[in-house]
């Protein structure tokens, strides 16, 4: 008997714009959310487990050093090779059946022209066997850019999936989520990130919302904070850089603060899980007719979990949690609704 199934996911995004704090906040955001229901999240494997750790203390590392409304620039620890982060999902009530959800992660550096050649193939190969998608973007390089370069490799990326995109893929998630973003979160200027997003990535957008043979993506754009408590405040050009971006330190209490007070990080596994269950749910429904033959073995493995069941019935519980941060994220296209509930859409 099936004991899980396990779904790919890639991330995507330049260098150093936060791809690997994301995983790392995803499990520690998530759990303390999930804490008193049957559904647990737990990293699985000592590479995951380290790696996640040494992020998150390299994270609350800075603090130590940072002072209040003076200027940082977070630099730290590159990624500097594929790496294959592991979470798992179970229920305490009934542990032998698992969602496990495979993220990988690779090194942003790697979308540089000098890189991209020899490294294509890698990351080619992820895209293939990926089926949700996480578009990490610097968001004070989308919003301000100076230079106009395509810091955040937005055009390389969409060639990317363009090319790599199998076209038997016809259903999957995309999830744009900009980082960094403090300062126009606490400027209320949570809409002007997400129009940018839209026209900056609208040919990657327009590719993966089309109806062409039946495709059914998820697309969401949710912006989250890792630091929450580091705003952007400039670029400036010095010695290494002519935009080297100049974070500082805030606190509404006036006070340095101690740690990261991250924001909404747990987002994007919530709409991943219930993504799954939805899908699960509309493929028994419509009896797989529309989904491709990767999903239909997935969700037979699903069904055949002795807690498909209690699983399923989650399925409300994380609509609820997601209804409760509905303006905390925009859903672009939402065919398997996701944001409806039984009382209507959200
Ligand atoms: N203020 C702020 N800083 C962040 C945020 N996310 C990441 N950072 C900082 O940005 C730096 C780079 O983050 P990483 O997660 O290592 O970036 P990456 O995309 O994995 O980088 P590569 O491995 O080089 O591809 C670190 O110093 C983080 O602390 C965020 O949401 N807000
Ligand atoms: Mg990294």
């Amino acid at each position: 008997m099936a004991k899980g199934i396990d779904i790919n996911i890639m991330m995507l995004g330049g260098r150093r714009c936060g791809k690997t704090s994301v995983l790392a906040s995803i499990e520690e955001q998530l759990d303390s959310k999930l804490e008193s229901g049957d559904l647990s999240i737990q990293p699985s494997g000592a590479q995951t487990i380290c790696a996640l750790d040494e992020k998150r203390q390299e994270m609350t590392d800075i603090y130590k050093m940072g002072r209040l409304n003076k200027g940082y620039t977070p630099d730290d620890t590159p990624t500097l090779e594929i790496m294959e982060y592991d979470l798992t999902f179970k229920l305490q009530s009934k542990p032998n059946g698992k969602i496990n959800m495979h993220f990988y992660d690779f090194p942003g550096e790697w979308l540089r022209k000098e890189k991209f050649e020899e490294h294509y193939d890698e990351m080619a190969t992820l895209i293939k066997k990926s089926s949700v998608f996480i578009v990490a973007i610097d968001t004070p390089f989308l919003m301000e850019n100076p230079a106009g370069e395509d810091m955040n490799y937005c055009n390389r990326i969409t060639d990317m999936v363009k090319n790599e995109f199998d076209e038997n893929k016809k259903n999957g998630m995309f999830i744009f989520v900009p980082l960094k973003c403090e300062r126009y979160i606490h400027q209320n200027e949570f809409g002007k990130v997400i129009e940018k997003v839209k026209e900056t990535y609208k040919s990657l957008l327009d590719r993966i919302k089309s109806e062409y043979n039946h495709a059914k993506f998820e697309i969401v754009i949710t912006p989250i904070e890792t630091m929450g408590n580091l705003e952007f405040k400039r670029f400036e050009k010095n010695a290494v850089s002519a935009m080297t971006p100049i974070y500082n330190f805030v606190s509404k209490e006036g006070n340095m603060p101690k740690a990261p007070q991250p924001q909404n990080c747990e987002l994007p596994a919530i709409l991943i899980l219930l993504y799954l269950l939805e899908a699960a749910k509309e493929s028994k429904n419509k009896g797989g007719s529309i989904w491709e033959k990767l999903f239909r073995t997935l969700f037979e493995n699903f069904f055949k979990m002795p807690s498909a069941k209690d699983f399923m019935m989650e399925s409300e519980k994380l609509k609820a949690m997601l209804a409760e941060k509905k303006n905390s994220f925009e859903m672009v296209k939402d065919p398997l609704k996701l944001c409806k509930t039984k009382v209507g859409m959200f």
